[in-house]
């Protein structure tokens, strides 16, 4: 291989036991198209700058190279490429080697103004690698015994700082006035404010007593969060022993790895895992450059979260477009996936690897749930916060309009119609409208 045009081919057509990944590249001024799309594929493979390297002439060198199969220009400076890479270049079941591959040191190079990997098909060898969620949608619903309406769960606000007595109250007004789960808020993992082994301890209690009450299951998405993986498993444990159901992890600052060991751990436990996305806007927000929040999403299904994050569809207060949102929800969630052109993303085909429930969040109250219903459908988690605990009649009530909201959906009734008969979401609506959250 002479130099980084080597790695263009065109002419070929990819194979089923390929790793297909789909970039969007911004190629700076000056420099001609083929040198900065092949350089993607060469530091994203075997190659390096150095045109003279000897071991690039190997036969078994070249047959784990990445191929550039297809570019097609898409304004002055970009271009949409997509690159095969032979299954053997990879360590099946190593998401790490994987991503220091084709989402390494080709995100700084030179050669491009910006890069983004908007989409992986993954090959069955290597997706079958990978265990896949433990319970995925079914397994989660019969946990709870609520085959149609969408999972509801709610985060105490504020986010940290309140005691653990304070916390534990409010998942008491929640759970009791129809929530499913409480949830831990993704900087919530054991301060001393809110130890972790007293927050378990206590709230079994109340979940203990609301259950008796309701008649209904309550489960907690409790943070195990921390840079140690001792750590992480110690709390797993004690979460287990108490008889919960779910761990929660903030899957990108405990990384691949993380999310990965927590997934071997939980198996053992059988406990299910909540992936928060915290901190993924920073590489996937900008549009001409990072990794997909659709990459990450199918990285997470395959080292197997069962719930993970998705967005509103533009409803809520955080970025992600409907298109965008609806996308990561198909392929979480779908067998056969197909490629969607103006999305740039590829098809795939997700064998035994179970559905991941997508999580709608991010500043949603009674008022917009119909909008994400529309949108998203019913078969989602919806977790609302701010939307219940600023409620002017506290969480109790809040978390009765956010039920209420959810239920008046699914009986065909509008939100005005069922806040007649229901005070709590009358009074949500009177405060926030039908208003988005910007
Ligand atoms: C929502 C939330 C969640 C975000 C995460 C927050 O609170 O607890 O962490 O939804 O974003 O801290 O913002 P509110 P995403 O319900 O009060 O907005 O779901 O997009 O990953
Ligand atoms: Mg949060």
């Amino acid at each position: 291989m002479a130099g980084y045009e080597d790695f263009i081919n065109t002419k070929y057509k990819p194979k089923s036991t390929d790793l297909l990944v789909s970039f969007k590249v911004k190629i700076p001024k000056g420099v001609k198209k083929e040198k900065a799309i092949g350089a993607v594929a060469s530091e994203s493979s075997v190659g390096t700058w150095a045109s003279t390297v000897k071991g690039s002439e190997y036969s078994h060198v070249k047959k784990v190279a990445g191929t550039v199969y297809f570019v097609t220009q898409e304004s002055p400076t970009s271009y949409w490429t997509k690159i095969a890479y032979p299954q053997d270049h990879f360590e099946p079941g190593n998401m790490s080697q994987i991503l220091a591959s084709i989402a390494g040191n080709v995100f700084g190079m030179k050669a491009v103004d910006g890069l983004r990997i908007e989409d992986i098909k993954w090959p069955a060898k290597i997706r079958d690698s990978f265990p896949g969620p433990q319970f995925g949608i079914d397994g989660i619903r019969k946990i709870f015994k609520v085959k149609k309406r969408p999972l509801l769960l709610s985060v105490p606000k504020p986010k940290v700082g309140m005691t653990t007595p304070e916390h534990c109250e409010i998942g008491r007004q929640i759970w009791s006035g129809g929530i499913d789960l409480l949830k831990d808020d993704e900087n919530l993992s054991s301060q001393k404010f809110n130890p972790f082994e007293k927050r378990v301890r206590t709230a079994v209690k109340i979940r203990d007593r609301i259950e008796k009450e309701t008649g209904d299951k309550k489960s907690y998405l409790i943070n195990i969060t921390h840079s140690s993986y001792k750590e992480m498993e110690k709390r797993a444990k004690l979460i287990a022993d108490l008889g919960w159901e779910y761990v929660m992890i903030d899957i990108v600052t405990t990384g691949f790895s993380g999310v990965h060991s927590v997934r071997e751990l939980c198996q053992d436990l059988g406990l299910a895992i909540h992936a928060h996305r915290a901190m993924h806007a920073s590489f996937t927000r900008n549009p001409d450059h990072g990794f997909s929040m659709l990459a990450l999403a199918e990285t997470s299904r395959l080292l197997g979260v069962d719930n993970i994050h998705i967005g509103t569809a533009g409803v809520g207060k955080l970025v992600g477009t409907s298109d965008e949102v609806l996308s990561i929800q198909d392929h979480i969630t779908g067998k056969k996936v197909k490629e969607n052109k103006k999305l740039r993303t590829l098809g795939e085909d997700w064998g035994r690897i179970k559905p991941v429930f997508p999580v709608s969040s991010g500043g949603l109250h009674p008022g917009v749930l119909p909008d994400v219903m529309k949108k998203m459908g019913t078969n989602i988690m919806i977790q609302a916060g701010g939307g219940i605990h600023g409620h002017p009649g506290g969480s109790h009530a809040g978390a009765i309009a956010v039920r209420q909201a959810v239920e008046a959906y699914l009986d065909g009734e509008t939100l005005d119609e069922r806040a007649r008969k229901v005070p709590e979401l009358q009074q949500a609506l009177t405060l926030w409208g039908k208003k988005h959250i910007k």
